[in-house]
């Protein structure tokens, strides 16, 4: 009887912090200037260096681009740091195909998950190590990391899902995310 080889495992997630070890692997990182649209403070956002990286993400395709019914593996890893009284945090998106969910699990650090309908109505879970969400379709997404250490967290949604951050940059989220008497408070941000 002839022996059958394995195929090789798509990449290798170490457990420890969800980072990704594969050829395939890609990765992007966003600094503070890249984030201009998205903290409130403007006077403490022009104090700050731009060029500092408030969060990297690293993703292995499965599939090739925009294929229906593909998902992608990643993961996101927040520096903790804040803009005024504003916790650092992603950018955050609807989906371009707006009905397309997604799941996070945290891996290490503390933080919120703010979510937000296409109704403006928004909601926030406290995410922790272990935490898993699940994202509904058509709901916007934003991580804040609201420790003193990393956030990190793994993520896997729909190849084609796509990204829209300008919906985000023009309107913002209904809810913000703030230090106040050192404690992570959520406040409305209605525009
Ligand atoms: C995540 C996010 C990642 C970075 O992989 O893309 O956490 O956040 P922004 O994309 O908002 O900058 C995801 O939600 N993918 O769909
Ligand atoms: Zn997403």
């Amino acid at each position: 009887m002839q022996t059958v080889p394995p195929n090789s495992p798509l990449a290798t997630v170490d457990w420890r912090d969800g980072s990704l070890l594969g050829p395939g692997v890609q990765q992007s990182e966003k600094t503070l200037g890249q984030l201009q649209a998205v903290f409130s403070d403007r006077s403490e956002f022009a104090a700050m260096d731009p060029s500092q990286v408030v969060y990297r993400v690293q993703w292995v395709p499965a599939e090739g681009a925009n294929q229906e019914g593909g998902l992608l593996w990643g993961n996101t890893t927040i520096q903790p740091g804040r803009v005024g009284d504003e916790y650092f945090m992603t950018h955050g998106h609807f989906h371009l195909k707006r009905d397309r969910a997604e799941f996070y699990a945290t891996v290490q650090g503390e933080g919120m998950l703010v979510l937000m309908d296409e109704n403006r109505r928004g909601s926030y879970e406290p995410m922790k190590p272990g935490s898993l969400h699940y994202i509904n379709g058509n709901v916007a997404h934003r991580v804040v990391n609201t420790g003193s250490s990393q956030l990190r967290f793994v993520a896997c949604w729909p190849t084609d899902a796509g990204h829209d951050y300008g919906t985000i940059a023009e309107e913002g989220f209904s809810l913000r995310v703030l230090c106040r008497a050192g404690l992570a408070t959520v406040v409305r941000s209605d525009r």
